[in-house]
């Protein structure tokens, strides 16, 4: 029988998850991380190179959670690295830019090479940056809805602006 200590014990231990974000060259990753972990935004283009790690400690419902992010480097170059970060992952963020065309083309690359490699092992969200351009947008929220519903109910959509700190 579980004594009081135990329940206390079970209380405080704490859960680690990883997260992957994955997707093209400058959608925006890094601003999405800098924006969640330190709520600032940089208008450059600094490049990743391979994956950068960022850690976050959380506190949901009374469980302590130790979110290790990593942020991968979008230049197809780096791709074959993909396997790295993402072989373990709980979660993977897919980011594509709502003004680029392409950048949605390779997200969905992404989500069928994540499916083919860890199947319902990892829980998807589809991420639209950039919302604040949307003048420019080429990629509609209908096509982005449509092809979230027929990868799978696990399958989250979210759009954001990392511009603006709608992250
Ligand atoms: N207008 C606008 N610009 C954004 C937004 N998010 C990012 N950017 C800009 O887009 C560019 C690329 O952003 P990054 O975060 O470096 O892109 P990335 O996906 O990490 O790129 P790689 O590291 O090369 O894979 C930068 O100039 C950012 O300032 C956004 O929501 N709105
Ligand atoms: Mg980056």
């Amino acid at each position: 029988m579980a004594s009081p200590s135990d329940a206390v014990g079970r209380r405080q231990a704490t859960v680690k998850a990883k997260v992957v974000l994955l997707g093209e060259g400058a959608v925006g990753k890094t601003s999405l991380v800098l924006r969640y972990s330190e709520n600032r935004f940089n208008d450059k283009h600094e490049q990743t190179l391979q994956a950068s790690f960022v850690e976050k400690r959380l506190n949901i419902g009374g469980k302590r959670i130790q979110l290790a992010i990593w942020d991968t480097a979008g230049q197809e170059r780096y791709h074959a690295l993909g396997p790295i970060y993402y072989r373990d992952s709980q979660g993977a963020i897919i980011v594509y830019d709502i003004t680029d065309e392409d950048s949605f083309h390779k997200a969905r690359n992404w989500i069928k090479e994540l499916k083919r490699m860890l199947g319902d092992k990892v829980t998807l969200c589809i991420v639209g940056n950039k919302i604040d351009l949307d003048r420019q947008r080429t990629v509609t929220e209908r096509d982005a809805l449509e092809y979230a519903e027929s990868v799978g109910s696990q399958t989250l959509l979210h759009f954001s602006q990392a511009e603006q700190g709608n992250h």
